[in-house]
């Protein structure tokens, strides 16, 4: 069998973590037009007959010498060194430039095999062929295709590409694991990602989300909180969203989750808020709502904001948020 560890490399909104969720048929990481807003290496995991990849959706790499900015430089680069293969995403609707080149030193000088796809070709702009002249005479990959996430577009020509280039190996994971993120991280990234798609300016990059309590309960019988209280870490995988095999109607686990968006500054909390409350509870509404897609799980979300001044500049948080950073 084939298994590989494969980092999506790319600059910021080039398609990275909508093509992570196309290939995994999925949603496992969160995507938005906002620029930067994928912070941590996202995995998702997508099994076939020849094998497994998993793969590493990583920060939009640009050179910024922000506090926030280089520890997430240091998330692609840390993801680079673990992978086997490379996945490199360009955005066709964007002129390459120098960031460009920047991405494709990078790649040259880790020395690992490389597929690279033109992404957004859907969009039929006039760049496609400037820019798979440019990556082939600076990268020479693999292979080059060009690709749509959205539309899902040539996706099983890459995964074969792509598994073409892993190491023959043991499976890491269950066959029927989309994702290791536990259930805690994904929570906190769709209630961001819903903050994000509904604030604007400065906002989306200053904010992070805090789970401060996650327990479960049963629905009807009532068990003790000790008992029920998820983990911290725990591994998961999870199949939660296998809601057709659930008996209906029995015990569903009920979730209750405390969660806070933390922002920078007063001024931030306002615009979260909005007027009389109604921002937040679209917020937590759209969270519930994409919450249900994935987990099997009758959920209470009690969301509030509050201010954490200067964060991005805090390396304890942000090694806790992102790793250790350089
Ligand atoms: N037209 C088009 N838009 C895309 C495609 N892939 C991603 N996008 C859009 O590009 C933006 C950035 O996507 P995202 O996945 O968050 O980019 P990332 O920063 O590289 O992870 C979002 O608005 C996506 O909807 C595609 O194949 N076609
Ligand atoms: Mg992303």
């Amino acid at each position: 069998m084939k298994c590989g560890f494969t980092a999506i490399i790319g600059r910021p909104s080039a398609g990275k973590s909508t093509l992570l969720n196309a290939l995994c048929g999925e949603k496992v990481a969160i995507t938005s037009a906002v620029p930067q807003t994928t912070r941590n290496a996202i995995r998702g995991i997508i099994n076939r007959e020849a094998g497994q990849i998993i793969f590493l959706d990583t920060p939009g790499y640009h050179e910024s010498d922000k506090k926030l900015n280089l520890y997430l430089k240091d998330v692609v680069h840390r993801s680079l060194e673990d992978a086997d293969v490379v996945l490199y995403v360009i955005d066709a609707s964007r002129s390459p430039g120098r960031e460009e080149k920047a991405v494709m030193d990078l790649l040259k000088k880790s020395g690992k095999s490389v597929i690279a796809v033109v992404n957004k070709t859907d969009l039929e702009t006039p760049l496609i062929t400037e820019i798979r002249g440019l990556v082939q005479v600076n990268l020479a990959p693999k292979a080059l295709l060009n690709i749509s996430a959205v539309q899902g577009t040539n996706l099983e020509k890459l995964i074969l590409a792509v598994m073409d280039e892993c190491p023959e190996g043991e499976l890491h994971y269950p066959t029927d694991f989309y994702t290791d993120q536990n259930p805690e991280f994904r929570i906190s990234e769709i209630i961001r990602e819903q903050a994000i798609s509904r604030s604007e300016q400065e906002v989306p990059h200053a904010l992070y989300v805090e789970i401060a309590d996650m327990e479960f309960e049963d629905e009807e019988e009532q068990s003790t909180a000790d008992s029920a209280t998820l983990p911290a870490g725990a591994p998961t995988g999870f199949l939660e969203n296998t809601a057709a095999d659930e008996p209906p109607r029995q015990k569903r686990r009920k979730l209750w989750v405390r969660a806070f968006l933390v922002v920078e500054r007063n001024s931030q909390v306002g615009i979260l808020v909005g007027h009389k409350g109604a921002k937040i509870k679209a917020i937590r509404i759209g969270a519930l709502r994409e919450m249900k897609k994935i987990f099997n799980w009758k959920i209470r979300l009690d969301l509030r904001v509050k201010v954490n001044p200067k964060w991005r500049k805090k390396d304890p948080l942000l090694k806790r948020m992102l790793g250790p950073g350089e």
